[in-house]
């Protein structure tokens, strides 16, 4: 038992040398799904104090994870378009929100249940192009919820 205890602590302890995040991630959160969806959104607000730029994101509950713009397309209508990357300026707000930018998280592998916590793994960039990742907490909040 205590060496599985001392296994577990190793594992926190971060590596030597680690980098400290540059990007801040708040409000971050997910759209509740109901059973059988098979895609859903997921929102949050950074702010970066270098020029980063996020290039992968991972979940639990998803197969794949895409990083959607919203463009208008010739007939005049909406759609989302997947970003291989998306930069995040030094010392600008990035907003990921209903509506605009967001990820798509797809291949759901368990229903988001409103109210419950999941993590998101952001793989970001900078520009010596060394990457980082970050684990984020997000909320999962009701399919309604308010932009
Ligand atoms: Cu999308």
């Amino acid at each position: 038992m205590r060496i599985f205890f001392l296994f577990l602590t190793l594992l926190c302890v971060p590596p030597v040398g680690a980098e400290v995040p540059q990007v801040q991630v708040t409000d971050a959160w997910v759209r509740a799904t109901v059973p059988g969806q098979q895609a859903t959104g997921a929102f949050m607000t950074l702010q970066s104090a270098a020029p980063l730029k996020l290039v992968e994101v991972r979940s639990p509950l998803a197969a794949a994870a895409e990083i959607h713009e919203m463009q208008v397309d010739e007939k005049d209508v909406m759609r989302m378009r997947a970003i291989s990357q998306l930069d995040l300026p030094a010392g600008k707000t990035t907003r990921l929100e209903p509506g605009g930018l967001h990820i798509m998280l797809l291949g759901l592998r368990a229903e988001a249940k409103a109210g419950e916590r999941t993590t998101l793994t952001l793989v970001l960039e900078d520009a010596a192009r060394q990457r980082q990742e970050i684990a984020v907490n997000a909320e999962i909040r009701p399919l309604n919820a308010p932009h």
